[in-house]
């Protein structure tokens, strides 16, 4: 009823405390839960298990994709893609390493190893809706920002047990905010806890983070058996990787610029150079070899072949840095339509 008497001028003023770009109100309504462990024994903002930001932590270049790890699965454990009303449409945009905490020097203590990575980014659009992944029943908040939310799904007022989930990149929906912050202020003897598939936030921009801990410990949350259970899989973003390798080749047609092997990944085509790689009259064993600094994650090439109808390449063979090879054969005369080959996702340099 309050915010139905204000002016304009005064809702602008509100406006202005604010997030840029997030929603000053919702119609959410949260209720709280009394909490059964000791409080946290410091202030929750400052806390390396309640704040992800004291931790902090680093983008690292691994495979945008879920994975199958071996080993026991939990079929109550928290399902990330209940954070989006469509799943599918959300894939890994970036993945990440979060910092190991150092309890004696209350430092950081390097980036944790024990899996490669332990913080997700997931593509979104700004501004859709956001809701708590659930267990058996919806989670405690042990952690509000206006950007940031830690869910935990015990009552406990630590991360020691059970599973938390961490959310960067979110507008915490004003009404949790504000709910956090009287009940935290208050002394922590209650906390917010959210109703199944509650609506928690929007995406603040084009990119939603999220960790996943298991009685403390950072998980993989590319995990499909642990996390994903309920959707086979995420759609892939797609990134042309070639166009940032280091390219040789076996020979160039006459040593002309114009058939210069870099024309092989410059992305265009046309009959009569400028922009083919051709070999010096090679035909069989001429090659392309594509490099890059650090190790790329490949799952598909697309093979063109040259843009006229009396060359056609009628079989090869990749080989990549791990040894493996793969053939393929006949690619389309024309030069227009690629030749595609899919395979497992692998590391190649
Ligand atoms: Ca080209
Ligand atoms: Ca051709």
């Amino acid at each position: 009823m309050i915010i139905a008497t204000f002016s304009t001028t005064q809702t602008a003023l509100f406006s202005q405390a604010a997030v840029p770009g997030c929603p000053t109100s919702s119609p959410e309504k949260y209720t709280s839960y009394k909490l059964q462990s000791p409080k946290s024994d410091r202030p929750a903002d400052q806390h390396p298990d309640l704040n992800l930001k004291i931790r902090g932590y680093e983008q690292t270049n691994k495979y945008k994709g879920l994975i199958d790890l071996d080993g026991d699965t939990d079929p109550q454990a928290p399902q990330l893609a209940q954070i989006f009303q469509n799943p599918q449409g959300h894939p890994i945009a970036n993945t990440y390493q979060v910092y190991d905490w150092s309890w004696e020097t209350m430092k950081r203590n390097g980036l944790m190893s024990n899996w490669e990575v332990t913080l997700l980014g997931l593509a979104a659009s700004s501004g859709e809706q956001l809701m708590a992944p659930d267990y058996w029943w919806g989670p405690v908040v042990l952690y509000a920002s206006e950007d940031s939310l830690t869910l935990k799904y015990t009552t406990d007022d630590n991360v020691i047990s059970g599973y938390t989930v961490h959310l960067e990149g979110v507008c915490t929906d004003p009404n949790l905010l504000t709910l956090y912050n009287s009940l935290n202020a208050s002394g922590r003897n209650t906390l917010p806890i959210l109703a199944r598939h509650q609506p928690l936030g929007w995406a603040k921009s084009a990119e939603v983070k999220v960790a996943i801990r298991d009685t403390g410990e950072f998980m993989d949350p590319r995990s499909r058996k642990d996390w994903w259970s309920t959707i086979p899989a995420l759609r892939q973003i797609e990134t042309n990787l070639a166009t940032g390798a280091s390219v040789t080749a076996s020979t160039v047609f006459e040593n002309l610029s114009g058939y210069n092997f870099t024309n092989a990944i410059d992305k265009k085509y046309a009959s009569a150079g400028p922009y083919e790689w051709a070999s010096n009259h090679e035909l069989k064993g001429a090659w392309l070899k594509l490099s890059w600094n650090t190790p790329v994650y490949i799952n598909k090439v697309l093979l063109f072949d040259r843009n006229n109808l009396y060359d056609q390449i009628k079989r090869g063979s990749f080989k990549f840095s791990d040894g493996s090879s793969l053939a393929f054969r006949t690619l389309p005369n024309s030069g227009e339509t690629p030749l595609e080959v899919s395979f497992s996702a692998k590391t190649t340099s």
